[in-house]
């Protein structure tokens, strides 16, 4: 019977099965009739708490702990722990059951803070200087208030417990409090009123509405009264979150097993808040530059196509860094195997001086004659049925094995394996399929128990271990760098995550589509998986997955890469057997002269902003802030922020407002409260506080710049490291003071491990009439190539005369001019525009009057 009609009668559950298959055969878009919404893989139905059976627990005697308490609460016990002065690890669990700590825990060893204990007949009581944490005894509640006494988050009067195996926490909320966070998650901004749930899942051809995604980080931030606090609820079950989805006045979380544990986290700022969860969970590392220049990738190029596609790149002067290797580079989809053909591509691609990434799946493919299947029945490495015997299921390379990634044997098998694609020049792994999708299984995964067993023997069920799968692939995944290419620094990509696998792998949001609601969607969605911990984030750009009738128009695309050029990871990424027949490709130039040239401006733009990106994610790896940043992660004062889901921060001081929807030429732009603005394009400044009408053509993006920040860039190249950083140029917008601390070292290996690198504080402050420029070189251990800066002053005044010291500047006839002189200055007096060049060693103060 042809599939057809069949799928028109389809349960739920047979369409599912009939997506894996046709998956198999990479003909979605051909089996599925037009009037057939477009089925996505979900997980089964959602395991509601019952309301009526919860049992409030109380406290029957109390002992304190070296940094906190311990509660008797009778079949439970429970341990309020302080980790430093503003956060405190909750967890209750079952007499005589240990407290919890799951993979996704950097940092285990803390320095108790100073903190005093009080107690009365109701209350026990810990506060150090940040917070205190009051103890209810009867019923058992919790409340953290702040040290001016404000109650920053309280336990609801349903309480926390158990209800049959699912732990739970209740919470007070008012209509004031907004929610962000919460890892990867359809929809938008603010996560109040929404329900939640999290369960890796390859969602693929996901929307708005789609619950379960790829990737699960069950840590979110509250925000009331302007104060803001973080509560990771750290169990690897399937959880979900009611976030005052059912009443005004308070959110819950449970699971559908593990324990209570959770982690409080006071700020007050979001910043605050997000640099403490990931001194727990661990900070991003420092990423190679070439990581975070262009990346072009098709799901269906030939070896042919791979080479021409990046050639055409350069002759188009359209910058790139990185071509992806999908799955058809493999024998047969053989992890760590090689097709000749692909492996020739790499090495021309490599000789032409590109950067490439592979794509790497979980599954081992069933083959008695392949060494990998080998290897790892040899060696017990398999995840097993309860039975036993070996779990097998269905994905690319037809009836697989899974690795039991939960083993550290298993991490440093498949760690040492990765040699046979870095060695052969890979510079980055692409991890894919990792939730673990099993076409033919459950719900598209591994059926719930499935058995994996740690080191010690012990044994957890897939349902367990599930949200953890991807982790510990990537964990493995970054060792395989270290182990193989030992001062290299690492690129991962991954579609799963936990909490903490920020640690080693940058993220991208899957199977999107190519319509204008992913677009929409897409600045919500990184947003708050920056406010997770997870800076190095993007989207397909343009789409990955096509629904019926939706491919990238020309506009659509235009648009896309005008947001795409500013994501932390940038990429153009399409399934190509779901778009055949429709005629044309995905790369920037298949859509006409007018959107190549746009696609040629944003990603130029992104090269020239590379020592600020670069910069950004230093900032990352030390603190954990995002890099795209939603407005209110630096505006939380400014209530109006709260909602904004179509501008953002691009880093500290550029704010971005695209145009996201079909056929806007001209869009509303909020800007927030506090700072001076001033118009990328136009120079034109404007206060905060307001929202202002821009022109924004196909081609315009609407940029805005904080007042008195400086931006420091390059010239453009067509590659990172393409040209040496000889001059650095630093864009300054000012009214009276700025001033950047600027980060260098080689980008590429671990050497700034050892203390290379240079970091140098700018200042330009305005005294008076004159404006003085200043750099303070800090640290000095890293032989840069910068010899010397333009500093760049934005709505400028004519100087009189430039000097340092005694050295008077020479006046240049033309910015050109300017650069074949040591140092010297050129005013624009049409852009109002000085340009002042500044040897690297002046030592002087630079007195522009
Ligand atoms: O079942 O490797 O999300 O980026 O191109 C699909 C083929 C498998 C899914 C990934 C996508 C990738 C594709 N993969």
């Amino acid at each position: 019977m042809p599939k057809q009609l069949n799928a028109l009668k389809m349960s739920k559950k047979m369409a599912q099965a009939a997506i894996s298959l046709s998956l198999l055969t990479g003909t979605v878009a051909a089996v599925l009739p037009a009037n057939v919404a477009f089925a996505e893989t979900q997980p089964e139905a959602d395991t509601p708490l019952d309301k009526q059976n919860l049992k409030p627990l109380s406290v029957q005697s109390l002992e304190a702990l070296e940094n906190g308490v311990k509660l008797n609460l009778g079949d439970y016990q429970g341990f309020i722990r302080l980790f430093s002065e503003d956060m405190a690890k909750i967890s209750v669990v079952k007499n005589g059951e240990a407290e919890f700590i799951s993979p996704g825990i950097a940092k285990k060893d803390w320095k108790t803070p100073d903190f005093k204990t009080t107690e009365t007949d109701q209350e026990y009581t810990l506060s150090t200087n940040e917070i205190t944490v009051k103890i209810n005894k009867s019923p058992f509640g919790v409340k953290f208030l702040d040290k001016q006494g404000n109650v920053i988050n309280e336990d609801a009067a349903q309480g926390v417990g158990y209800e049959n195996g699912k732990p739970y926490a209740f919470k007070k909320t008012d209509a004031t409090e907004n929610f962000y966070g919460f890892g990867e998650q359809s929809g938008g901004l603010n996560k109040r009123g929404k329900s939640l749930g999290m369960w890796n899942t390859d969602a693929y051809s996901y929307n708005k509405n789609t619950k379960y995604l790829y990737t699960s980080i069950p840590f979110f931030i509250g925000l009331k009264d302007k104060k803001a606090y973080g509560i990771f609820f750290d169990n690897t079950y399937r959880s979900y979150y009611e976030m005052a989805s059912e009443k005004d006045d308070y959110y819950y979380f449970y699971a559908n097993g593990g324990t209570l544990t959770y982690y409080f986290i006071n700020g007050p700022e979001i910043g605050d808040v997000i640099d403490r969860y990931t001194e727990l969970t661990g900070k991003s590392e420092t990423p190679p530059m070439w990581s975070l220049g262009f990346h072009q990738s098709k799901w269906g190029y030939t070896p042919e196509e791979l080479v021409n596609v990046a050639k055409t790149y350069r002759e188009k002067k359209i910058p790139l860094d990185t071509m992806h290797f999908d799955i058809d580079y493999m024998d047969g989809y053989r992890v760590f195997t090689w097709n000749d053909q692909y492996k020739q591509a790499l090495k021309t691609l490599k000789d032409d001086g590109f950067h490439a990434i592979t794509i790497n799946d979980p599954a081992v493919k069933q083959d008695e004659n392949y060494r990998m299947y080998q290897e790892g029945s040899q060696n017990n490495y398999w995840a097993k049925n309860p039975d036993g015997s070996t779990f097998i299921g269905e994905v690319w390379p037809g009836k697989s094995a899974f690795p039991n990634f939960l083993k550290s044997d298993v991490r440093n098998w498949w760690s040492n394996n990765l040699g046979t694609l870095l060695n052969e020049g890979v510079d980055g792994i692409w991890n894919d399929m990792n939730e673990p999708a099993v076409f033919d299984g459950p719900f598209h995964t591994m059926p719930l128990d499935i058995v994996f067993e740690d080191d010690n023997g012990e044994k957890k069920t897939h349902e367990e271990y599930h949200n953890l799968y991807g982790h510990h692939e990537t964990e493995a995944t970054y060792n395989g760098f270290l182990k193989n290419k030992p001062n290299t620094r690492p690129f991962v990509l991954t579609r799963d995550m936990y909490a903490g696998t920020q640690r080693y792998a940058a993220l991208w949001t899957g199977d999107n589509v190519s319509n204008w609601e992913h677009l929409q969607m897409s600045i919500p969605m990184n947003a708050n998986v920056g406010l997770s911990g997870v800076p190095f984030v993007g989207n397909d750009i343009g789409g990955f997955a096509k629904s019926p009738g939706n491919v990238p128009t020309p506009e659509l695309f235009a648009r896309w890469i005008e947001v795409g050029a500013f994501l932390p990871f940038a990429r153009d990424h399409y399934d190509n057997s779901a778009k055949s027949g429709l005629g044309s490709g995905q790369e920037p130039w298949e859509f006409g002269k007018e959107v190549e040239d746009i696609s040629r401006k944003y990603i130029s733009m992104r090269y020239e902003l590379m020592p600020y990106l670069y910069n950004q994610f230093k900032e990352s790896a030390k603190n954990g802030q995002p890099v795209q940043q939603p407005l209110v992660y630096q505006f939380q004062d400014d209530a109006k922020t709260y909602n904004i889901e179509d501008q953002f921060m691009f880093g500290d001081s550029m704010m971005l407002a695209p145009v996201v929807k079909e056929g806007q030429t001209s869009r509303e732009v909020y800007l927030p409260a506090g700072e001076t603005w001033v118009d990328y394009w136009t120079g034109e400044a404007y206060e905060g506080n307001q929202s202002i009408t821009v022109n924004a053509e196909l081609g315009t993006l609407p940029i805005f710049v904080k007042n008195n920040s400086i931006i420091p860039r390059q010239e453009v190249e067509q590659s990172t490291g393409e040209k040496k950083l000889e001059n650095l140029i630093l864009d300054t917008y000012l009214t009276d003071k700025a001033s950047y601390s600027f980060y260098e070292d080689d980008a590429a290996t671990l050497d700034y491990k050892q203390g290379e690198y240079n970091i140098t504080d700018f200042h330009v402050d305005k005294k008076g009439s004159s404006i003085e420029f200043t750099q303070d070189k800090k640290t000095q251990n890293y032989t840069s190539d910068i010899k010397s800066y333009t500093l760049k002053l934005h709505n400028a005044e004519e100087p009189k005369k430039v000097q340092a010291a005694d050295d008077k500047y020479a006046q240049a006839g033309s910015a050109a001019e300017l650069t074949s002189l040591k140092s010297g200055y050129f005013f624009d007096s049409a852009e109002k525009v000085l340009y002042v060049k500044i040897p690297v060693n002046e030592n002087h103060k630079v007195k522009i009057q």
